[in-house]
Order: C-alpha cells, then sequence, then structure tokens
C-alpha cells in the first residue's frame, strides 16, 4: 500500500454518526505511523462539526487492530521512538468531545487496545480476542494499557493482562469490565451503529457534558469531581434543549432539538 493509499475510511452518516474504519487488512490493521496520523485527522475533522454526534470507530471482521507496528518498531531506539511524539495521536483520540463507541472484531491487541480504550464504549463481537501482548516483545504498553485498563478493571485483573501478555476472550472481557457489551461477531458494527444512532438523538450539550465529566472525574477526587459534576450540571440548565427537553416531555410530545 502507498503512503497516499487510505488506510482510514471515513464516513459521515445523515444521521449525526460517523463511522471511522482501520483499512490495513494485510496487516491486520496494526497501527503504523501512517495509519495513526490518518485516525487523528479524521477525529480532528470530526471534533467541531455539530452534524457530528457520535462516532463509531472499527476495523475488519479479523482485527479491530493488533497492535502498534512491530515492524516499524524492531530497529528503532529510544530516542526515535520519543522523537515521534506518538502521544499527540492518541490523544486526538481521547479529547474528542463526541462519545465513541469501539467496534471490536477479532484481534484487539497490545495498542489496537489501548486504542479501543481511547473510545467510551466497547461493543465486542463473541470471538473478539484482547490483550496487552507488549511483554512478550520485549516492551510495555506505551499509550494506556498499564494506566486506562487499571482504572477499568482494577490492579490484579490488569496485572494478569500485562504480566502475561496472555489474550483473553470477549466474555472474559466483559466480565472483567473490559467491555461494555458482547454480541454476535456479524451484530458488532450493527449494534454499535445503532447505539451511537440512539446517542445522537439526544441533547448534544448534555451528552458531551456527561462524557466530560465522567472522564475528568475519575481522575480527581471525589469531592472535587462532584463539585464537578454538578457545576456541569448547573451550566446545562441554561441550554435551550433542557428547557425543549423537559417541555416536550410533560406536554407528551416529542423534542425538537436544536443542540443549543
Ligand atoms: N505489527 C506488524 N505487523 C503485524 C502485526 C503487528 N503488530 N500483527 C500482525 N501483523 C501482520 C503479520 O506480520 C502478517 O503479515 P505478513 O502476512 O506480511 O507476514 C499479517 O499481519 C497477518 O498476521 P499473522 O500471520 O501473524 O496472523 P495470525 O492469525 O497467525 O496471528 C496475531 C494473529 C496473533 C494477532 C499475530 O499476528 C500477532 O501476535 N501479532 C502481534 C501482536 C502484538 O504483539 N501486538 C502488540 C504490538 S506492541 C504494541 O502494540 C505497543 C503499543 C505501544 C503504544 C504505542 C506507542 C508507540
Amino acid at each position: 500500500m502507498s503512503a497516499e493509499a487510505k488506510l482510514v475510511i471515513l464516513e459521515r452518516g445523515d444521521d449525526g454518526v460517523a463511522l471511522i474504519r482501520l483499512n490495513r487488512p494485510d496487516a491486520l490493521n496494526a497501527l503504523n505511523l501512517a495509519v495513526r496520523e490518518q485516525l487523528r485527522a479524521a477525529f480532528t475533522s470530526l471534533q467541531g462539526d455539530p452534524a457530528v454526534r457520535a462516532i463509531v470507530l472499527t476495523g475488519n471482521d479479523k482485527a479491530f487492530a493488533a497492535g502498534a507496528d512491530l515492524k516499524e518498531f524492531v530497529d528503532i531506539d529510544a530516542i526515535e521512538q520519543m522523537k515521534r511524539r506518538v502521544e499527540r495521536y492518541w490523544k486526538a483520540i481521547a479529547e474528542t468531545p463526541q462519545p465513541v463507541i469501539a467496534a471490536v472484531n477479532g484481534f484487539a491487541l497490545g495498542g489496537g487496545l489501548e486504542l479501543a480504550m481511547c473510545a467510551d464504549i466497547i461493543i465486542a463481537g463473541e470471538g473478539a480476542k484482547l490483550g496487552q501482548p507488549e511483554v512478550k516483545v520485549g516492551i510495555i504498553p506505551g499509550a494506556g494499557g498499564t494506566q486506562r485498563i487499571t482504572r477499568a478493571i482494577g490492579k490484579f485483573k490488569a496485572m494478569l493482562l500485562c504480566l502475561t501478555g496472555d489474550m483473553i476472550s470477549a466474555r472474559e472481557a466483559f466480565d472483567m469490565g473490559l467491555v461494555s457489551k458482547v454480541v454476535a461477531d456479524d451484530q458488532v458494527l450493527e449494534e454499535a451503529l445503532a447505539l451511537a444512532r440512539r446517542i445522537a438523538k439526544l441533547p448534544p450539550l448534555a451528552v458531551q457534558s456527561a462524557k466530560e465529566v465522567l472522564l475528568a472525574g475519575a481522575d480527581a477526587s471525589l469531592d472535587a469531581a462532584l463539585v464537578m459534576e454538578r457545576k456541569a450540571m448547573q451550566v446545562l440548565f441554561a441550554s435551550a434543549d433542557k428547557h425543549e427537553a423537559m417541555s416536550a416531555f410533560i406536554e407528551k410530545r416529542k423534542p425538537v432539538l436544536k443542540g443549543e
């Protein structure tokens, strides 16, 4: 594939949902620099678009993503790796204000699982395999695979994954709290899109505030997080959608939301 190839495909629906698809099937969607750059560009292009209310991120049947591209890692040294400043790529995804749903089929390993963990909701197919196998190739996770994962599932399960590099099934991941929902493999994308469409119909300022507070609060003290939550809730009383949605409920009609 040439450097110009579309390694990430972005489709905007007229239903408020954008679909981002990793498209490097020959390498199980391994995340080389070109894929990451295109992923960043796709997310950045959606962030300020009020017509996009929810985003679905997916791969293909065989792989969500099998991790960082080991062929790009094998011969580089620490300083080259540092200079790549790959944190830029992850940040663009994690800071997207709209909800992001990862639709995971097949392998989600290493950087691939870290990518899924940048999403807000993970829908996995029965046959998905997840893991942090970095230790097997002499490194450790470098984009949340020791941190986001511990916040999601706790120290002892995170240690099992990071210290062994073992893959787990979607069901095991669900039981650990690492995925939101497990569905049949052929239902993953449909389920994620349907969920995204439902979220896209809700008042977007409220949806985005919920995401923002939930994420920011997770790293704050409970007292500080409760203040943040309360203030964000109070601010929403200034939104036109809040008045419209509550009035519609009381008047037993459908709300007409403006995202304002
Ligand atoms: N990098 C590069 N190429 C890959 C990768 C990868 N991670 N994974 C698969 N491929 C390629 C294979 O080389 C192969 O290519 P080719 O046909 O040219 O030989 C093709 O994809 C198909 O792969 P396999 O033949 O191996 O397929 P199998 O079904 O036999 O096995 C596996 C599938 C189990 C997923 C296997 O491919 C595998 O173990 N892959 C590597 C998984 C891995 O170790 N991932 C972690 C990488 S390290 C990482 O992600 C660190 C992240 C740090 C954060 C970011 C900071 C920069």
